[in-house]
């Protein structure tokens, strides 16, 4: 998989991709991620990329010549599955997804700022939109970190335990179960007996319930899902 994010804040998504896993996956050439300046495809002498928006108003739109340009230059180097938008209107981010589009082969991702983007490059260029939450950030540059991370991780050979990614919480739309470590008594707050026991059989149905009955207090709206 290869992931294309366009951004005026590049810095902004350098740390995210250098560290654990993302880091790892990278270095084993399981995803390519290519941060790309769009600055550098800015417009005059000062490389402008924004402007005042017609009709008035504050705050600057993100201009489309710019965009057109960094898009164009990568739909010529490589076919995309999708040129994703990242703007809190977009559709809700979730775990479905995310298993959809760890599918996909090459991604690109726009990260919206200021009052957001030209709605032509919308129109024209993007086939989809994505908003991480019911909440406004400052740029689309740590939702397109969030929505990465969440794909990258399902990429195959990403986690060292493959199964660990089906037991997350939300991958069968419940809430994963309480876990515990050594030591077994820590200051006198004990770890539950059955998962001492030995007992693989009890311990499953034990994290089964235990995930069940988390949903049912915490996100109910989970259960009544398809
Ligand atoms: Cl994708 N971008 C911005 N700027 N704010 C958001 C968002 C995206 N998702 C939720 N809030």
């Amino acid at each position: 998989m290869r992931i294309d994010i366009i951004s005026v804040v590049p810095h902004l998504l350098e740390s995210p991709f250098s560290h654990s896993i993302l880091k790892r996956a990278i270095e084993k050439g399981l995803v390519e991620v290519v941060v790309h300046n769009l600055r550098e495809y800015g417009l005059g002498k000062h490389r402008i990329t924004d402007d005042y928006q017609f009709g008035g108003g504050a705050g600057m739109v993100m201009m489309i010549e710019p965009i057109d340009r960094c898009i164009s230059k990568l739909k010529s180097e490589r076919n995309y599955d999708e040129i994703i938008y990242m703007t809190p209107d977009g559709e809700r981010f979730n775990q479905k997804m995310a298993n959809q589009l760890s599918l996909k082969g090459n991604l690109i991702m726009l990260c919206g700022h200021y009052k957001g983007v030209d709605e032509r490059v919308r129109e024209h260029f993007i086939t989809k939109e994505i908003s991480i939450g019911d909440y406004v950030l400052s740029g689309g540059e740590l939702a397109a970190a969030v929505v990465s991370d969440a794909i990258i991780r399902l990429l195959p050979g990403v986690l060292s335990d493959e199964t660990s990614a089906l037991t997350d919480s939300f991958q069968d739309n419940f809430l994963a179960p309480p876990v515990y470590t050594r030591p077994e008594d820590y200051n006198g707050w004990q770890v539950p007996e059955i998962l001492l026991s030995g007992d693989h059989k009890k311990i499953d149905n034990w994290r089964f319930e235990q995930s069940l009955e988390r949903t049912k207090i915490r996100r109910p709206d989970l259960l009544n899902h398809e």
